[in-house]
């Protein structure tokens, strides 16, 4: 990477929009201290609202209470319980310090033990803008017009191999989001993150704003930013899907990592040359890997529910702005899930050189999410019986209350098809998909007697199960006008902008003066040194995890060292591809939520 290139490709307007890399080393607590960790993007007034106090070792005296104090300084609440909780991870002590009694919007800081926390925020507009904030890295990840470099990255997209009719076919798929930090690209993913930017926008329209074009380019194009996004899946899965025959699932492979480059400079070869082809995989139903390692693959539904959940929902918001587009996202919809009833099962990713892939293992969730959208779509009575079918074949997605799982073994991580049932369908199977979503959530409240009210395992990629916890327990209250779990909802929101041990929101820029990854696993921010904001990183590891990982050492000494101590880990570094990668299924994941929480907090201004 030279110089020159950082000014040809990154005009003054896309490098004003990002801030610069600050210093990533922050001094090291005293080991005796306690610390207040908040959520720093704030709460709303209705919100119930808990910092949590983490004591490093356990204190002489035990704290015991606290106090508010307002921004001028004035105590709000005095000598209120600091709740002892117990351990967690590096902490020797927790302490739940509740301040929900305060619902003045304003800015505050919470006194107790001897320290000050860092300001706190209540206000209804707390989420206003952070839903489109997640959609600067969607742009970032896009292939094809990429709007960060100004050009058109992996432009040979692909041959196709693994299929034994089509094998060496050259088929344009360019298009859609690299998944992660590498530039690998697939349907699995990209069909859920595509579906939960369509869905955000469903239900929470006025949450988002528009001033980005369709490439992505700044300027307002009459289109709200995150449809404009959403649509550069759907024109990928099309692309995907082209005829009823060929399903593709998978470009690139994992040779793609033995070059840590940026997107226009990617070196990799396929055997086509360097920076040529990449090879596009298809569903087969069979197990794939054209090296040493192979699937586990034995259908095409896992793959097919998901183009026909993303492309239904697609067709009906579509339908009035661009009428034939819609029209060829339903015809796709309907023929994608055709392929699903013909062929039950999981078509997994493909790995070649190393042993990591998404180890799916459940289609029926993929299944129910497209029938429940298809019968939204058509009204054909035959989709809602499917549907309500399927979700009975799986009512609690397995991870909950599971104290492991294989490499998204249960994905998507929560069942969106439940709560599109319970939006559509009129009688009792209402009923029956609030009782599931509560079933799964009550398994991970059980898990989650600790100081952080935390409950979901520690695997790979953990801040997309703490977003799919949130999401589905705040489906659950919305469905049920139930409040049981809402204290466990709002500690897993709150966990991801900082309210954990490491005191780290983990979306890179959110809040824009908060403490968020700064050296995370990329090329782009290391090569380009600009902050890839609207990120959100994998998140912390069981140590066990980060232990056995292969190829995986830190930079440079680490300044979250004092709360590495316990039994799961978070390095902001950009050697720790376990916990500090960007990931862009769980950023657009993330964007049903922070849209439905600025929903909310205009709701109780009115
Ligand atoms: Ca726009
Ligand atoms: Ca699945």
């Amino acid at each position: 990477m030279t110089s020159a290139l950082v000014r040809t490709i990154l005009p003054g307007a896309l490098l004003a929009a990002v801030a610069p890399l600050p210093a990533h080393a922050l001094p090291l607590p005293d080991s005796t201290a306690l610390v207040i960790r908040v959520n720093q993007v704030g709460y709303l007034p209705t919100d119930i609202k808990v910092a949590v106090g983490c004591a490093l070792q356990k204190p002489q005296t035990p704290v015991s209470t606290f106090d508010v104090r307002d921004a001028s300084g004035r105590t709000v609440l005095a000598k209120r319980p600091a709740v002892a909780s117990g351990p967690f991870g590096p902490c020797a002590e927790t302490y739940r310090l509740d301040f929900s009694k305060i619902t003045r919007t304003g800015r505050y800081t919470i006194d107790a033990g001897g320290v000050t926390s860092p300001t706190i925020r209540i206000d209804p507009h707390a989420y206003d803008g952070a839903a489109d904030t997640l959609l600067y890295y969607m742009r970032e990840q896009r292939s094809g017009y990429n709007p960060v470099f100004k050009t058109t990255v992996h432009t040979h997209d692909g041959i196709v191999v693994d299929d034994s009719l089509r094998a060496g076919w050259f088929r344009v798929v360019t298009g859609g989001w690299a998944d992660a930090s590498d530039y690998l690209q697939y349907v699995t993913t990209s069909a859920t993150a595509t579906y939960d930017m369509l869905a955000a926008y469903r239900d929470h329209p006025r949450a988002f704003s528009d001033a980005f074009d369709t490439n992505g380019d700044p300027g307002r194009n009459g289109t709200p930013d995150v449809l404009d996004e959403a649509r550069h899946g759907l024109e990928w899965l099309l692309r995907m899907f082209p005829t009823d025959a060929e399903m593709y699932n998978q470009i690139a492979d994992d040779r793609d990592h033995r070059y840590f480059d940026i997107p226009p400079n990617d070196s990799s070869d396929y055997g086509w040359g360097k920076g040529r082809e990449r090879p596009v995989y298809p569903c087969t139903g069979k197990p794939q890997g054209l090296f040493k390692y192979k699937n586990r693959s034995t259908g095409k539904a896992s793959t097919a529910g998901k183009f026909a959940s993303a492309m239904a929902l697609g067709a009906a918001l579509f339908r009035t702005r661009d009428p034939a587009f819609a029209d060829s996202l339903r015809r796709r919809a309907i023929a994608a899930y055709s392929v699903g009833v013909a062929s039950p099962g999981v078509c997994q990713t493909a790995s070649s050189v190393s042993p990591y892939f998404y180890e799916e293992e459940n289609y029926v969730d993929d299944m129910e999410l497209g029938a429940a959208e298809l019968y939204a779509l058509t009204h054909k009575a035959s989709y809602l019986r499917d549907a309500v079918a399927y979700a009975a074949r799986e009512p609690v997605t397995p991870w909950m209350g599971a104290d492991t799982a294989r490499h998204y073994e249960w994905y998507p991580f929560h069942n969106r098809g439940h709560y599109a049932i319970w939006r559509d369908e009129n009688g009792g199977a209402r009923r029956t998909m609030i009782g599931y979503y509560r079933d799964g959530l009550t398994r991970v409240v059980a898990r989650a007697h600790n100081g952080f009210r935390i409950g979901i395992p520690f695997i790979w990629c953990s801040n997309d199960l703490m977003t799919s916890f949130a999401t589905q327990a705040y489906l659950y209250r919305k469905m049920s006008g139930d409040r049981s779990f809402v204290e466990y909802e709002t500690a897993a929101r709150d966990w991801l902008f900082g309210a954990n041990p490491w005191g780290q929101s983990m979306v890179i820029g959110l809040p824009e003066n908060g403490r968020y990854p700064h050296d995370p696993h990329s090329a782009v921010s290391r090569e380009l040194h600009i902050q890839l904001t609207g990120g959100l990183v994998d998140g912390p590891v069981y140590r066990s995890i980060f232990q056995n990982l292969k190829g995986i050492a830190l930079t440079h000494a680490d300044s979250l060292a004092a709360f590495n101590t316990g039994f799961i880990v978070y390095h902001d570094d950009l050697g720790d591809y376990s916990t500090n990668e960007p990931i862009m299924d769980g950023t657009a994941s993330l964007s049903y939520l922070l849209s439905a929480l600025a929903a909310d907090g205009t709701r109780t201004t009115r």
